[in-house]
């Protein structure tokens, strides 16, 4: 199955956390890493219910192959941000390490523990400019084409590191 993750950081050297966050994911079990996006950084989007100023963010996209169930797949993500000291707070608090999964083919999914694509996907150019770097083709599960989502994104201010 092709899988697009996210990786976000913004604590404790993020551009190190998301480095090392790539070689993690490019590990896994029955999974082979195709493609890795450029690093971004911008500032953080910030929750309503958590309005306190964060540092900025450092975010890149992987594209893998993998033979891992998606249950199974979001529990070695998990353990992944546990070993880079992720500690959960409040709603989109400040954190070492976010792997979260994008897409997983084209599977749509609506359960409480995981939903594909990830619900917030369409939003968030932060993801959307580094998921183009992996695959400027790619069509949405609902038939729409990642290119025509990057248009309404035409004035974002990330920066490209690399
Ligand atoms: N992740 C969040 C909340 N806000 N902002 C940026 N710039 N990058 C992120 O990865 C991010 C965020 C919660 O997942
Ligand atoms: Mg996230
Ligand atoms: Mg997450």
């Amino acid at each position: 199955m092709d899988v697009y993750i996210s990786l976000g950081s913004n604590l404790q050297q993020p551009l190190q956390q998301i480095n090392r966050g790539l070689a993690a994911l490019a590990g896994l079990p029955n999974s082979q890493s195709l493609k890795t996006s450029a690093l971004y950084q911008s500032k953080a989007m910030r929750h309503p219910a958590n309005p306190r100023p964060q540092p900025d963010y450092i975010n890149a996209v992987a594209w893998l192959k993998t033979e891992l169930a998606p249950c199974d797949l979001l529990a070695q993500l998990q353990q992944l941000e546990r070993q880079q000291g992720r500690q959960r707070g409040l709603p989109w608090s400040a954190r070492t390490l976010d792997l979260d999964i994008l897409l997983y083919g084209e599977l749509v999914l609506n359960d409480p523990v995981l939903t594909l694509p990830h619900p917030r996907l369409l939003q968030r150019d932060f993801v959307l400019y580094p998921l183009y770097d992996c695959n400027p083709a790619l069509i949405l599960p609902h038939g729409q084409a990642l290119v025509e989502c990057l248009e309404q994104h035409k004035n974002s201010k990330i920066q490209r590191l690399t």
